[in-house]
């Protein structure tokens, strides 16, 4: 068959089918996605056989909730973020923090606190290096934004993230933190270790044939909002991190790697109330102006909330 064949195929079975109100963009979504398929079954000849080895893994990705793994690991996700940032430079909007996926693991409800919070619950204090992260929230003019929220989250020294790995506390690496009259925020938490798609999953069964790893460098999301900004979804990266430039999400932006000063001062632990050296990262996030005549930057997407 050729194209415009299939294309007729496909209006007829969405749109010439509908006898009954429809939903005209999801109609236009899917007559577009349902024609674009059969055309790539036709042009590479896939066998029935193939084909329902394609339903078969969609059906386990999305049983086993690795749906929003596999578009991170496909690179449809980072795709979005490039998209949004077409549209804000159209606009002439520039000048805030580069955005990055928002990944699979945010748990809304975390913990609130004003200033500052300590992210981790101890439990890897032996093994972990501690970590002090601190700087400022600044608008589009370079002032501080009082009050914005910093929701912070990353996973712990196996590459797991608390909710999701069930024998971490509630909340653990998990907080919202309010930054103070001058914008400023900061945290103490440990350095986290890269992410791994689980081996025996779905993401990794379909990475695995494509020749590729399933790997993330170490590093730690975030969103900050503040009302009348542009809601920033980022992360920052662990310098150093073996898969720095080499992310199976393709998340890693020059911008959001910042260098970490390693602290052995003696005034500096007993200051920061520990006994072991430490590492420091400052990162200032600039926000951006709200603007009307883009897509909202709060994106929605269905969330785990503990
Ligand atoms: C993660 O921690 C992550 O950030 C992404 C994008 C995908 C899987 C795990
Ligand atoms: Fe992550």
């Amino acid at each position: 068959m050729n194209h415009a064949e299939i294309e007729a195929l496909a209006r007829k079975w969405v749109v010439e089918a509908a006898d009954r109100p429809a939903n005209p963009r999801v109609q236009q979504v899917v007559v577009r996605l349902l024609g674009d398929l059969c055309k790539a079954i036709e042009d590479l000849d896939v066998t029935p056989n193939e084909f329902w080895t394609g339903v078969a893994y969609m059906t386990a990705a999305g049983t086993s909730n690795e749906l929003g793994l596999l578009a991170a690991g496909l690179g449809v996700e980072h795709f979005l973020d490039l998209r949004a940032d077409e549209a804000e430079k159209k606009a002439g909007l520039e000048g805030g923090t580069p955005r990055t996926i928002e990944g699979p693991l945010y748990v809304a409800g975390a913990p609130e606190s004003a200033g500052f919070a300590r992210l981790d619950d101890g439990s890897e204090s032996d093994k972990a290096d501690t970590l002090f992260m601190q700087g400022m929230v600044l608008d589009q003019d370079g002032k501080p934004v009082q009050g914005a929220k910093v929701e912070v989250w990353h996973a712990n020294l196996m590459g797991n993230y608390s909710f999701f790995d069930r024998t971490q506390s509630d909340f653990n690496l998990r907080r919202t933190i309010i930054a103070d009259e001058n914008g400023r925020y900061a945290f103490r938490s440990i350095i986290p270790v890269g992410y791994g798609c689980p081996p025996d999953g779905t993401t990794q069964q379909l990475l695995t044939l494509l020749g590729r790893h399933g790997q993330r460098p170490a590093h730690i999301h975030f969103f900050i909002s503040a009302p009348g900004h542009r809601k920033l979804t980022t992360q920052i990266n662990i310098d150093g991190d073996e898969y720095l430039w080499d992310d199976f999400a393709f998340a890693t932006r020059d911008g959001l790697v910042p260098p970490i000063s390693r602290i052995d001062d003696p005034a500096q632990l007993d200051a920061k109330q520990v006994d072991k050296p430490f590492a420091s990262i400052d990162f200032d996030f600039h926000l951006t102006r709200e603007n009307a005549t883009l897509p909202a930057a709060e994106v929605e997407r269905l969330r785990a909330a503990a």
